[in-house]
């Protein structure tokens, strides 16, 4: 694929025909510039969107907040991460009462069990992997649990595997819970002190006893009495929780469940015992704490007055001007405004939503459609950048200084070792170029933002954070170029930063102090103020559950297969970087979907033959790979742009969380007739175990 080559190097403007073509800086900024001021002077901050990454850095995400916020006043900016963590940032708001991850990867060293819940992380986060491995082969290895509908080589080394299926992951989360009350593991006296919300939870789960468990999700009985034996008897379980609980129906009620389980043994906030509901991206935390993803800086409650007052001394503006008056807008919700017009004015960086977002269709219409105007920053030519109004060229990592921050609140300093090449330059520096030439300004007059270089965003980004449960007011550049990697919260209290929260069992839900006054996990409906001063949590962590429910988009007679999408080893995201090295490229060249022999089978289709795919969106071409996935469910990677997953993902999400039901897709499959085999077996066994399968719910 030609657009592949090379990195940008020159800013791009769409001409007069249509083309993009390559342009000074000065004459695709003073277009962007043009746009947006005509925009704002006719239609006011709501006709601007902003929609970024989980690849960027902090200073970058606040700079960005500052200016949406502050400057444009416009409540339609969100990131990718809304596609990765954003449910991982709802569950832990919805039982702690703000983001913010209790556990630390030391934790790997300290635990007897560990538990992972939709996480492949021995393809997705090799190093962590390696930690655990280092566990699993050492001398007093943990028990280890594998939640995953294949069988990845974390259930290859698992001691139970609960190859559930896809979409049921509430009513697993809720039987280990109930079989935590009924064989006694509960500590009862921990969560009088330290939690409210028991008895409704125990009511709740009391229904989803192993058998019903096990013919939901379609799993061996013993195996769910086996995994809660494990979690029931653990001196110091970790359970880490990703996208294969994240991207699905009931995504937020499926994590809060995982903390469930860890609140009512009290394990948590020591060495071992904890949650990691986990990131994926480098600077996912990054974006959800400076609030460039649809939060306030700060972890701060759009929903009370005190916190946007904070912010509004701060910035020295209006409170008014920083828009408040209803939740932010959630990145599905941004391109649905785009589509119908409301949003004329789109910037992208660092993120490729023409593959990355379900539906791919119908985002890369909205993206070419002349009534919005697109500006994408990326450092190499992607499927969104060909669709642009103009393109920047950025600057990558090791090209410009900045800070990330890791799933387990580790603050690195990431300095500029080289030059960008050509024109390239930092989402920092544009920034800063647009607000300047836009002109925005504080009450007093000053230039908004006020700062000019890395450093000093970042002093500004640690001023906003004081008070806040990511305080990181004692953390400098030069402290972290002393010593690289310190956990937040960082202050004058704890300079040297903090391992785990929580320790003490004082959570962050009181009512002045939290993120969110919390949802109704069934439906998303928010929780009110008054509601959430009159259950008095007052620092306690809440327990909170809810029935399984089947999801939209569920398998059906015409579509009786479960897809569901992920990674590989060999590639991330969209390829832009993996597709280029060799190396990881010759791997997995081309996109391909994993059947179950039973499905290959009934389907006479054998390995490398290639067969057709087929949702109510969209229908792909690939080669079948013959693998252990459960049977009724199929998987095709999400990387590859000519051949993309999201051509037959559906728009549908959480309700809490908003993050998309990438994983949970009804398709028809069928082999194509000059590639088909003889089929080994006599294909007569029930066409899809799973066809029908939520009857038994
Ligand atoms: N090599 C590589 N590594 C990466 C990335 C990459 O693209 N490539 N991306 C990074 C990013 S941003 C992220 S977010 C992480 C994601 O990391 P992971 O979440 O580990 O990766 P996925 O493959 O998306 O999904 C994990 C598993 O969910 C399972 N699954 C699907 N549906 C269900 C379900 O209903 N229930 C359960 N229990 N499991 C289900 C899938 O079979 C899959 O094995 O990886 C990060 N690391
Ligand atoms: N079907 C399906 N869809 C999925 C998923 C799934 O499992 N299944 N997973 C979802 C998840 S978890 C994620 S995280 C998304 C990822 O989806 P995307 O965010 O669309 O994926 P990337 O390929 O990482 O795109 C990031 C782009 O940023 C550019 N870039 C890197 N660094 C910088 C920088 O510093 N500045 C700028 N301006 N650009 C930079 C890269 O060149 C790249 O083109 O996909 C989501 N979509
Ligand atoms: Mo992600």
């Amino acid at each position: 694929m030609s657009q592949r080559r090379g990195r940008l190097t020159r800013p791009l403007l769409r001409d007069g025909s249509g083309q993009l073509v390559e342009v000074d800086h000065d004459v695709a900024m003073a277009a962007v510039v043009d746009r947006s001021r005509s925009l704002l002077a006719q239609r006011g901050g709501l006709s601007h969107g902003f929609y970024t990454s989980g690849q960027l850095m902090a200073e970058e995400y606040y700079t960005l907040s500052v200016i949406g916020k502050a400057g444009i006043g416009t409540p339609h900016m969100d990131g990718n991460t809304r596609l990765c963590t954003a449910t991982a940032a709802a569950a832990m708001k919805e039982s702690f009462g703000t983001d913010g991850q209790p556990a630390s990867y030391d934790d790997v060293e300290h635990c007897d069990a560990l538990l992972l819940f939709g996480h492949n992380v021995a393809e997705t986060q090799t190093v962590l992997w390696a930690r655990m491995l280092d566990r699993l082969d050492g001398a007093d290895p943990p028990a280890l649990v594998c939640v995953d509908p294949r069988r990845t080589d974390v259930a290859r080394r698992a001691t139970v595997h609960l190859p559930v299926r896809p979409g049921t992951n509430v009513a697993l989360v809720n039987g280990l819970a109930r079989e935590l009350i009924h064989r006694g593991a509960v500590d009862h006296d921990w969560i009088q002190a330290h939690t409210i919300g028991y008895d409704d939870l125990a009511a709740v789960v009391e229904p989803y006893a192993p058998d019903r468990v096990a013919a939901i999700c379609g799993v061996d009985p013993d195996a769910v009495r086996a995994a809660a034996e494990i979690f029931a008897r653990a001196r110091a379980p970790l359970s880490t929780v990703l996208q294969g609980f994240y991207q699905s129906h009931q995504a937020t009620a499926a994590a809060v469940g995982v903390n469930n389980l860890h609140l009512l043994r009290g394990m948590i906030g020591r060495p071992g015992a904890g949650v990691l509901q986990m990131n994926g991206q480098p600077t996912a935390q990054n974006n959800r704490e400076c609030g460039a993803d649809g939060d306030l800086p700060g972890f701060r409650n759009w929903d009370n007055e005190t916190h946007v007052a904070e912010l509004a001394e701060l910035w020295d503006v209006d409170p008014l001007t920083i828009p408040h008056w209803s939740p932010p807008t959630h990145a599905m919700q941004l391109f649905r405004y785009a589509e119908q017009g409301s949003i004329g004015f789109l910037w992208i960086a660092g993120t490729n939503p023409a593959v990355s977002m379900p539906d791919e269709h119908r985002i890369r219409q909205i993206l070419s459609s002349p009534d919005c105007f697109v500006v994408v920053s990326d450092a190499y030519p992607t499927e969104t950048t060909a669709l642009a109004d103009v393109v920047f060229p950025a600057a990558l990592w090791g090209e410009r200084t900045g800070t990330f921050t890791n799933a387990d609140r580790t603050v690195h300093l990431s300095e500029r070792a080289v030059d960008p090449p050509g024109e390239a330059r930092s989402d920092l520096t544009l920034w800063l170029d647009y607000a300047e030439r836009m002109g925005f300004r504080t009450r007093s007059g000053r230039p908004l933002p006020w700062w000019n270089t890395a450093e000093q965003a970042f002093t500004e980004w640690t001023r906003a954070t004081a008070g806040r449960p990511c305080d990181q007011t004692a953390l400098t550049y030069d402290r972290l170029r002393a010593r690289s990697g310190i956990q937040w919260p960082v202050t004058t209290a704890a300079p040297g930063g903090t391992p785990r929260l929580y320790t003490d069992a004082e959570f962050n839900t009181r009512t002045d102090q939290c993120e969110t006054y919390g949802h109704d996990l069934l439906t998303g409906a928010t929780v009110t103020r008054r509601e959430h001063r009159a259950q008095h949590a007052d620092g306690r962590a809440i327990l909170k559950a809810v029935e399984h429910t089947t999801a939209p988009g569920a398998p059906d007679g015409d579509y009786p297969l479960r897809l569901i999408t992920g990674r590989t080893v060999h590639h991330f995201h969209t390829r832009t970087k993996t597709g280029r090295v060799p190396e990881l490229d010759d791997h997995a060249p081309h996109a391909w979907i994993e059947l179950s022999a039973a499905d290959a089978d009934r389907l006479r289709v054998q390995r490398g033959d290639t067969v057709r795919v087929t949702s109510p969106r969209g229908a792909l071409d690939l080669p079948a790979r013959i693998t252990d996935i459960r049977p009724g469910t199929v998987f095709i990677p999400f990387h590859y742009g000519d051949h993309a997953a999201n051509r037959l993902t559906l728009t549908a999400w959480d309700p809490v969380s908003k993050q998309p039901q990438l994983k949970l897709n009804g398709v028809h499959v069928r082999a194509l007739p000059d590639t088909t085999t003889p089929p080994r077996h006599t294909p007569h066994e029930r066409p899809d175990e799973d066809a029908g399968s939520d009857a038994a719910t």
